[in-house]
């Protein structure tokens, strides 16, 4: 895998309310009718079986699962229900042509619901495939504070504040930098209708031909 840049913002984008009020309402529909499909599960870390604080559903050909036997990885089926993963949004196919110069389709949106205390540790995405593919991230609902490091945990972050609206590109290597979410801003929004935040990572993962 390639190295973390000195410059974190090498590659790194930040579009503060890229989506409109109406555009983030849709889009928690959108996860609202995806979720009756394939229901927010409870990821866990590989080997201990520990609960991740955030509870996760996807969107796409391929959704990101994590659990004790297996560990994490891509797969197409939901890990209840058995089932294909929802469609991804076409607005969200829409805003990852308008913001990556990408040759291929996204295949995997992760989504992430924070509730009230729920924090992510440092750590590095790197179940995909091509180190080329950027990852787009969509804030929505309550504030977050994200924190991007370098290439080793423990290092010195840059705190950046993400309100609802706001979207995150990641190319080039800063994917390969640490990054946390320290803490959600419980209860600043009332977006989302049971509280809290959801975060959607659209994501490429495998290698694309075109
Ligand atoms: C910076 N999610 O799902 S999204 C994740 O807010 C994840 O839920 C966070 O980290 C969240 O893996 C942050 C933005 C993001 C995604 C990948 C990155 C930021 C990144 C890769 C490198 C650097
Ligand atoms: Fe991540």
């Amino acid at each position: 895998m390639p190295a973390c840049p000195q410059d974190l913002r090498q590659g790194f984008a930040h579009y503060p309310g890229y989506f409109s009020l109406q555009e983030q309402q849709s889009l928690i529909a959108a996860v609202r009718a995806g979720v009756q499909h394939a229901p927010f599960f409870i990821p866990r870390m590989p080997g201990t079986g520990a609960p991740l604080s955030v509870v996760m559903s996807n969107f796409g050909p391929l959704g990101w699962v994590a659990d004790k036997e297996k560990g994490y990885r891509y797969q197409g089926a939901h890990p209840k229900t058995k089932q294909d993963w929802p469609a991804m949004p076409q607005r969200l196919l829409d805003m990852w042509d308008a913001l990556t110069a990408y040759p291929c389709p996204p295949e995997a949106c992760l989504i992430n619901w924070y509730r009230e205390g729920n924090k992510m540790g440092a750590h590095i995405d790197n179940d995909e495939q091509d180190a080329r593919a950027p990852v787009v991230s969509v804030s929505l609902g309550d504030p977050a504070m994200f924190r991007l490091g370098g290439p080793k945990r423990g290092g010195p972050t840059q705190g950046i504040k993400l309100f609802s609206g706001d979207v995150v590109v990641m190319g080039g290597e800063s994917r390969f930098c640490y990054h946390s979410v320290s803490r959600i801003f419980y209860g600043e929004s009332t977006l989302v209708p049971r509280g809290g935040r959801i975060n959607l990572t659209l994501r490429r993962v495998n290698l694309c031909q075109a």
